[in-house]
């Protein structure tokens, strides 16, 4: 056993509490990885709040860190390496087969359920189990177990404590707009939502090449770095009441793609009279169980509009974060500038300052 301090998730709308807990010694398919960071990512809170893990456990799935130590079929990591952690997958599925591996079929099992498949928790506080493998990782803690096909090296050079969030955030973003959508050079694109993702997805709009890219963020400073990282336009969505008609007032014809971080229906509703005829939707915006999308059968026939639910941005880990290090390293990709950091110890301050806007992407550094 490891001991680690952990936040954990005890139930919703309570506070993540800190607590000393023993983490099971890794099984042959496992990696000890010790956490220097971890983002916080909106799904970690999402899942806290709906109670869509079971309390207590813990969540947390942008950490990255060193490797401690390898179970005894672990060929490709040794102690020592840098990683970065990414959701898991089973690498024997066909989807996983084809490079799907963000469409799994067991990827509810491997990252939602907060346990191992087969029903046991590696985190143990006294004699209770407590929730853990959470994208198999559970990294709110100082020590976490994942898996190799999780685990991505990081280059030395690079600040190992800010490259978890490629592992969730960075790539939903990025590839969605160039792996999911697959956005052509010279396409309109409005992206709903500025936090971490929709950034991301302005970055990877200018990557792809598009050439309108709308952001629609009530928050100031989120809109200004949008600018700066590549949006053509921004909307404040507390100075219209009419989405549709603020973006058709830049793109008269309306936008071939759009990006929904946001999850709320009456974005929905704005996004669908933005799109222009063969429009694509791609959502990936995390909400509570049974939100639905609005929207009627016939509009979505006359228009031939696609909605298309995106998972990590249709990532292959292993082959999609080392692309986004290199983007990073020739500049085009400058997720840092996003990032605020504060120490573990202080998660719950961390996400109400992110909650309130005063910062975009929380990294707390153990
Ligand atoms: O935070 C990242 N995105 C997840 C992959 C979305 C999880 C969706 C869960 C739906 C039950
Ligand atoms: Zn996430």
């Amino acid at each position: 056993m490891t001991t680690v301090q952990a936040a954990v998730a005890v139930g919703p709308g309570l506070p993540f509490e800190t607590r000393t807990l023993e983490l099971d010694e890794p099984r042959p398919d496992e990696v000890l990885v010790r956490i220097v960071g971890v983002g916080v990512c909106h799904t970690d809170l999402v899942f806290k709040e709906a109670g869509m893990i079971a309390a207590p456990a813990v969540l947390g799935h942008e950490g990255s860190g060193v490797v401690e130590k390898v179970g005894s079929s672990i060929t490709k990591f040794a102690a020592g390496d840098r990683v970065a952690i990414s959701f898991r997958s089973c690498g024997t599925c066909s989807n996983c087969a084809k490079g799907d591996a963000a469409y799994c079929a067991t990827m509810p099992l491997l990252n939602y359920a907060g346990m191992r498949p087969d029903g046991s928790k590696a985190l143990h506080d006294n004699t209770i189990d407590v929730g853990s493998n959470f994208f198999g990782q559970s990294s709110f803690a100082t020590y976490a177990l994942t898996y190799a096909r999780n685990l991505v090296k990081v280059p030395e050079g690079l600040p190992l404590e800010l490259m978890g969030p490629l592992g969730c955030g960075i790539q939903t973003g990025v590839g969605g707009i160039t792996r999911s959508l697959k956005c052509e050079p010279g396409s309109t694109l409005l992206i709903t939502g500025g936090g971490p993702v929709g950034l991301s997805a302005v970055m990877g709009g200018k990557i792809a090449g598009c050439s309108t890219i709308i952001l629609v963020e009530p928050v100031a400073a989120r809109r200004a770095l949008a600018l700066e990282f590549g949006a053509t336009h921004v909307i404040d969505p507390t100075a219209t009441d009419d989405l549709a008609a603020a973006v058709r007032a830049i793109v008269p014809d309306g936008v071939g793609y759009a990006f929904d971080t946001t999850g709320l229906p009456a974005v929905y509703t704005g996004i669908l009279g933005s799109l222009a005829p063969k429009g694509v939707l791609g959502m990936v915006g995390v909400t509570a169980p049974g939100v639905a999308m609005p929207g009627e059968v016939n509009t979505m026939m006359t228009f031939g509009f696609t909605l298309k639910g995106i998972i990590e941005g249709d990532s292959d880990p292993e082959t999609f974060l080392p692309e986004l290090i290199e983007l990073h390293r020739k500049g085009k990709l400058p997720f840092d500038r996003m990032i605020t950091t504060f120490p573990f110890s202080q998660i719950n301050e961390a996400i109400a300052a992110q909650h309130h806007g005063d910062c975009i992407k929380v990294v707390l550094l153990m």
